[in-house]
């Protein structure tokens, strides 16, 4: 069997450690030089595509790759742009991951009248989301006119191409280095695995679930912890309320003694000292929290 899954991740830039590291978690070894377009797996059927970003959701729409992990925001603009032109997006976005966040959002000349939204009617707005800027004000009646940048979208209002911007903003750093003010945000984005929604065979299509629900499992490990304790026995109830994303608590007897039992559980949200110390509170003493290396639920 000679086929093989491509998966395009970002060749270099704020997405590219995080996706192979993710897809490394996976169990994937990836063999591939700085200079290559492609890795090849070497344990698994899978290429991957190093490219810009912004071409992962037309590699997947054309179904040259079968898997991509994008910021939503790129594959959200693609999805919008495709429908405006009345040919059917071929992708699906899908899992949400743990990197890549940030937030599209509007912000105006400190030096301008503009405050908000409610006053954008008739004003010009740089964005390199077009798509995604058109379509909110059309959802929220804004009368507003939308110029595209592909870059320095700040830099818009002071070159006189635009009263305000809609960009991406994390830190609010850029904004403010450029004397803007953070306006509302129309988006919150994150990096996401998008899928093709074309008919595969069956052999792609049991390895493209196998790295996908690996993905899930990846993203569940990152939070989870395992807890031991031991505690009362009626204390179980408590211990389990306790704990949020646990299921049923292994319940182990203790030698030689009869009232106190070993608890195990896995916990899927993060566990705070407060959390311990209110387990201590119903009972439970001797307290060990682990890390989870993997899980396949
Ligand atoms: O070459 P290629 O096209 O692949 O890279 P790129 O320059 O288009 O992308 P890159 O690496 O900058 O971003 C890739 C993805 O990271 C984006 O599509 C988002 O999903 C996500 N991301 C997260 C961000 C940011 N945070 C971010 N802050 N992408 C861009 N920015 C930029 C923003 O455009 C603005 O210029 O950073 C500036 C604002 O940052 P702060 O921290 O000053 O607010
Ligand atoms: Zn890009």
């Amino acid at each position: 069997m000679n086929e093989r899954i491509k998966i395009a991740i970002q060749k270099s830039g704020r997405l590219t450690d995080h996706s192979i590291t993710l897809l490394q978690k996976c169990g994937l070894v990836i063999s591939h030089t700085k200079d290559q377009l492609i890795g090849y797996g070497e344990n698994m059927p899978f290429d991957i595509m190093f490219v810009r970003d912004d071409d992962i959701p037309g590699l997947i729409q054309e179904n040259l790759c079968e898997i991509g992990l994008v910021g939503a925001n790129v594959a959200i603009e693609k999805k919008l742009s495709y429908e405006a032109n009345q040919s059917s997006c071929e992708f699906a976005l899908q899992t949400p991951l743990d990197f890549g966040h940030c937030k599209l959002s509007f912000a105006y000349p400190e030096s301008s009248s503009i405050r908000s939204i409610k006053d954008l009617d008739g004003k010009m707005i740089a964005t390199s989301y077009p798509f995604t800027v058109r379509n909110y004000f059309s959802e929220n009646n804004i009368n507003a006119n939308v110029t595209e940048f592909s870059g320095a979208v700040e830099l818009a209002p002071s070159l006189g191409k635009a009263d305000a911007i809609c960009d991406l903003v994390s830190t609010g750093n850029t904004l403010r280095a450029h004397n803007l003010e953070l306006g509302e945000t129309i988006m919150e984005s994150v990096a996401t695995v998008v899928k093709s929604n074309a008919k595969q065979s069956q052999f792609k299509n049991k390895w493209i679930d196998k790295i996908i629900e690996r993905i899930n499992g990846v993203l569940q490990v990152n939070e989870s912890k395992y807890i031991m304790m031991h505690a009362p026995k009626d204390a179980i109830n408590d211990i389990t309320r306790l704990l949020p994303g646990t299921e049923s608590p292994t319940v182990i007897p203790l030698d030689g003694i009869q009232e106190t039992v070993a608890v195990h559980v896995v916990c899927k949200e993060t566990v705070f000292w407060e959390t311990l110390e209110d387990l201590k509170e119903v009972g439970a003493s001797s307290i060990l929290v682990v890390p989870v290396e993997k899980m396949l639920m």
